[in-house]
């Protein structure tokens, strides 16, 4: 099996680097920063910018990992070039090379005016988009394309809406939407062998005592974390105290995303 992973170079990329290395498989590692290919691993220099590049990058590849874009908010014209020609082309290109699955690195900032239910209940894994900033604009483009290519021409599409992942948690908020390093491993192998999945769209995050997301799509696929932010409790509060649920840090999804500092005139 050969997998394309776009976005190599990156945070998450690192992480999956050794944690999806199989006997059985090559990881062909797609960045436009240099990478070194490791055992079992190939190496391209592009950009997800250029639809020829990810057209030859994903021949003879069996599925594709697409975590390439920018990570955070930016301009209009960057997000719109990076993140949401991006994934159109590398999900173009995955369907003219007869690829048949592909996971898509969504954000919990496709929806991160997604507000906690004060009745506890669990935030449901495929909750309307609800962007938080033109980040999360580019992943809701993302999924809605995931979405196309899955009913127009059957690919199997997973969207991740990946919370915080992170070597380990490092704000009260975090507590709650840590995804170890580990954990996004076990993800994205489920989402890599889950028999037939169709379209999904699923939380990626830890097995936090504090979580307040769905894990109903995460069993689906056969996504079962193992991790809890929970260890990290005692020294985060130290000095804090417990979060206040009423403030947008924790009611909103997108935590800080959502505060004003990220309006286009602060
Ligand atoms: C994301 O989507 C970002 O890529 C990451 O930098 C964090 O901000 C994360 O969300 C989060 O919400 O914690």
């Amino acid at each position: 099996m050969r997998i394309l992973m776009t976005g190599a170079a990156g945070r998450i990329g690192g992480y999956l680097r050794s944690r999806l290395a199989r006997p059985d498989r090559v990881l062909r590692l797609l960045d436009i920063a240099p990478l070194v290919a490791g055992p079992s691993e190939e190496v391209l220099q592009a950009s997800v910018t250029d639809l020829d590049a990810l057209v030859e990058a994903s021949r003879d590849v069996d599925a594709v990992v697409h975590l390439g874009g920018i990570p955070v908010e930016d301009r209009w014209e960057d997000i719109l070039r990076t993140n949401i020609d991006g994934t159109y082309h590398a999900i173009e290109a995955a369907r003219r090379a007869g690829v048949g699955r592909f996971i898509f690195a969504s954000s919990n900032h496709a929806v991160g005016f997604l507000e906690r239910n004060p009745d506890g209940s669990k935030a449901p894994d495929s909750a309307f988009p609800a962007p938080d900033t033109y980040y999360g604009v580019s992943k809701v483009a993302g999924e809605a394309l995931a979405s196309l290519y899955h009913h127009r021409y059957g690919m199997d599409a997973l969207c991740l809406r990946i919370l915080s992942c992170r070597d380990h948690p490092d704000s009260a908020r975090e507590l709650a939407t840590w995804l170890s390093p580990d954990d996004a491993g076990r993800l994205f192998e489920a989402a890599l062998t889950a028999p037939s999945p169709g379209f999904r769209v699923v939380w990626g995050v830890s097995a936090n005592t504090r979580a307040w997301f769905s894990m109903q799509e995460a069993a689906a696929i056969g996504y079962a974390p193992q991790d809890d932010a929970e260890r990290y409790a005692g020294e985060i509060l130290a000095g804090g105290g417990e979060p206040d649920p009423a403030d947008p840090l924790h009611r909103f999804v997108g935590g800080p995303f959502t505060g004003r500092s990220f309006d286009v005139d602060p």
